[in-house]
């Protein structure tokens, strides 16, 4: 399948534009600035540095695409105006270009912050009603409306990953139960691009790992088989004592982005 990863020099997208061709995908990039590190297996990989605001820049590399996975955005925590214009302004213009060019498939980078008030239970579902639980959560909340509405209105097929922590290997205990790692975000990735139909699936982007609580089961369902688990660490990061910010930090989805360190005015003019 030809795949536009939107937001490919970004950390996710470098490991895409590395993985997706040996899963077998014709992958081709775009965003701001050129990935700085390519790995070996993505040189071949073209990436367009332009911005996905233009709608020239969508038309250029849109012509010929089956599928998007758009990542583009600030990852983390920021004003309201920087989250607002990355996340859903940008979204909103890849929407808006696949509708132009026919591509009815969209894979999208959300988050658990998009839920992160959410407390912890045995068992919560990927599909848990927004709880934002930052401004970073409320721009993914905005996003994943935005695909709704597409799917709803225009028969778009997508999913929105609400992605834990993409990392080499997890380092903390809330670790332990969030992490993605890369090869199995690639193949999270690769389920969603091959299911026959997605509607609009809502599904959690975390390995198998042995104490996550966030259910898999819709993402199993879509055909993804998570082959890493952070218990392989488990020791090593459990042999220091656990501190007040860990026992916060499993307080809730959002580990810490739920804490008062997160605390932040919508208006940044009351920024301190
Ligand atoms: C995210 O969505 C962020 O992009 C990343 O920086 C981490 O904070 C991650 O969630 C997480 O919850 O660990």
């Amino acid at each position: 399948m030809r795949v536009l990863v939107v937001g490919a020099a970004g950390r996710i997208g470098t490991t895409l534009l590395a993985t997706l061709p040996e899963l077998g995908h014709d992958v081709h990039g775009l965003d701001l600035r050129a990935p700085e590190a390519r790995d070996a297996r993505a040189v071949h990989v073209d990436v367009v540095v332009g911005d996905c605001r233009d709608p020239s820049v969508l038309d250029r590399v849109l012509p010929g695409t089956q599928a998007v996975v758009h990542l583009a955005g600030v990852p983390t925590e920021s004003a309201l105006p920087v989250i607002l214009d990355s996340h859903v302004l940008t979204l909103g213009a890849v929407l808006d270009g696949m509708r132009r060019h026919g591509v009815n498939r969209l894979v999208y980078a959300s988050s658990n912050h998009a839920t992160g008030w959410t407390p912890r239970a045995p068992s919560v579902l990927a599909d848990a009603a927004p709880r934002p639980d930052t401004l970073y959560g409320v721009g993914k909340v905005a996003a994943e409306a935005l695909v709704r509405l597409y799917v709803d209105r225009y028969g778009l097929s997508a999913a929105c990953l609400r992605i834990g922590s993409f990392l080499d290997r997890p380092t903390t205990r809330r670790h332990l139960t969030t992490w993605l790692s890369p090869g199995d975000c690639a193949r999270l990735v690769d389920a969603c691009l091959r299911a026959p139909e997605l509607g609009c699936a809502l599904l959690w982007g975390v390995s198998g790992n042995t104490r996550g609580w966030w259910d898999l089961g819709d993402a199993r369902t879509l055909g993804y088989e998570p082959l890493d688990d952070a218990e392989a660490y488990a020791d090593e990061i459990l042999a220091t004592p656990e501190t007040d910010d860990d026992r916060l930090a499993a307080a809730r989805v959002g580990g810490e982005f739920a804490g008062p360190g997160f605390d932040r005015p919508a208006d940044p003019r009351d920024e301190r």
